[in-house]
């Protein structure tokens, strides 16, 4: 359903509730939202950490698996999942481990790996390690390095990682339904010997993914090309991403990485600027770097970047693509910036009281408009100083002085005479402006 769809529909319900109402009549019990029944697997248990995770993944999870032998040892479920995107939609989909993405699987440079895949779906799958360099039977690909793992089997991949970096893991079988509903995750692998770190290092995790969702489905639609609504950090929209909150001076490393089906996306970070100082292909010489405030992440690729967090305040971290920051919606919706539209609006409303045509004064007010079941506001949420517009893949960077730990701190206290305001009449006048 595109936007235009979802406004007639809205319309179409104002109008039934309008004439049900005029009649006296009760208004027509809402029709149930679009529930196919899903096959969904209690979330599995994952094998217990072996070592506290050196990573943070807002909204994610980490597996560090355990030492068995001279190896260490992984367990993906490859499963049917229900997945809330941000409160008040909820997802049928697939994912690894009850989620989307799976979690992130850490190890260390060297490491010799044995990784589990059990197959809960209704479809054979594989997992490719993408971006690792393995032994060419070791890659999943299905029909061409390993047959596909069957529904209910579990199978056995095993390899040593050869290089640090930051990888991704995805199934190379019927990749266009598997990949799209959400079968993807990120491998972080550290280097043997850690550099002494001049300054604390804080160290996030996040994934990419978008999803096309018809507004009261709960069922993401893989034959989508290009319409996607739903834009996620870590399978979270805004205002449900959880802030990267970090103390003034830290260096802030963020992993980046991208297996959404179709788009590759700007991401911008606001108050600082940063390197790329990594791609899943390996380390950035520093004398290849430059100073970026925005990173093209390609479909299939990781871009690490860092800065030094020399900024407190609450930073926007983005795609700039400004559908890709707008929940739920389309594209298709009648274009009405700057329309006269009250004549229109006066025929219209002797058939439905109260109608009225929205999005001529630009597309706020649709952001507030009523909504069916399982659907959010194109809005993200509210902000210390009023309403957020960004929604989908927004999240921020809190920098604060003396900050600990990953929570929350909060909205920014802005000091005295840092935030813009209403100018006086004297202060135009002193500066020569026509207010
Ligand atoms: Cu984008």
């Amino acid at each position: 359903m595109r936007r235009r769809d979802l406004l007639s529909t809205s319309l179409a319900a104002g109008v039934a509730t309008a004439i049900a109402r005029r009649a006296g009549a009760q208004p027509a019990p809402a029709a149930p939202p679009s529930l196919p029944p899903a096959p969904v697997a209690p979330p599995s248990a994952a094998p217990p950490l072996a070592a506290p995770s050196a990573l943070i993944v807002p909204d994610g999870r980490v597996l560090t698996g355990r030492k068995v032998g001279g190896a260490r040892v992984f367990h993906l479920i490859a499963e049917p999942i229900r997945h809330e995107i941000a409160p008040g939609l909820v997802i049928d989909t697939w994912g690894y481990n009850g989620g989307t993405p799976g979690p992130v699987i850490e190890a260390t440079e060297g490491e010799r790996v044995r990784i589990y895949v059990t197959n809960k779906l209704p479809e054979p799958t594989t997992v490719h390690w993408h971006g690792v360099v393995v032994p060419n039977g070791m890659d999943g690909v299905a029909g061409l390095t390993q047959p596909s793992i069957p529904p209910g089997a579990t199978w056995r991949y095993e390899f040593t990682l050869p290089h640090a970096g930051t990888f991704m893991y995805h199934p190379h079988v019927d990749e266009m339904t598997q990949i799209a509903l959400g079968m993807v995750g990120m491998i972080v692998v550290h280097p043997k010997r850690r550099p002494p770190a001049a300054r604390p290092v804080r160290d996030f995790v996040l994934m990419a993914h978008e999803w096309k969702i018809v507004p009261g489905a709960r069922r993401p639609d893989p034959l989508a090309m290009s319409d996607f609504n739903q834009l996620a950090w870590n399978g979270k929209a805004y205002p449900a991403t959880s802030p990267l909150a970090v103390a003034t001076g830290d260096l802030v490393r963020i992993r980046i990485g991208n297996l959404g089906p179709m788009d590759g996306h700007p991401i911008h970070l606001h108050g600082h600027r940063f390197a790329v100082v990594e791609t899943d292909g390996g380390p950035v010489p520093p004398s290849a770097r430059w100073p970026e405030t925005t990173v093209w992440v390609p479909v299939g690729a990781v871009r690490v970047i860092e800065f030094v967090a020399d900024q407190p305040g609450d930073w926007p971290l983005h795609c700039h693509m400004t559908h890709h920051v707008m929940n739920q919606m389309g594209h298709d919706v009648p274009n009405w910036i700057g329309a006269d539209v009250g004549g229109v609006d006066a025929r219209i409303r002797k058939l439905a009281p109260g109608y009225m045509t929205m999005g001529t004064t630009g597309m706020a007010d649709m952001m507030q408009m009523d909504l069916p079941d399982n659907a959010i506001s194109m809005r993200g949420g509210k902000g210390p100083f009023g309403a957020i517009d960004m929604g989908g893949m927004f999240t921020m960077v809190k920098v604060r002085d003396g900050h600990t730990g990953a929570a929350d701190p909060g909205w920014y206290a802005h000091p005295e005479g840092t935030v813009p305001r209403a100018a006086s009449a004297a202060e135009l006048a002193g500066d020569g402006i026509d207010g």
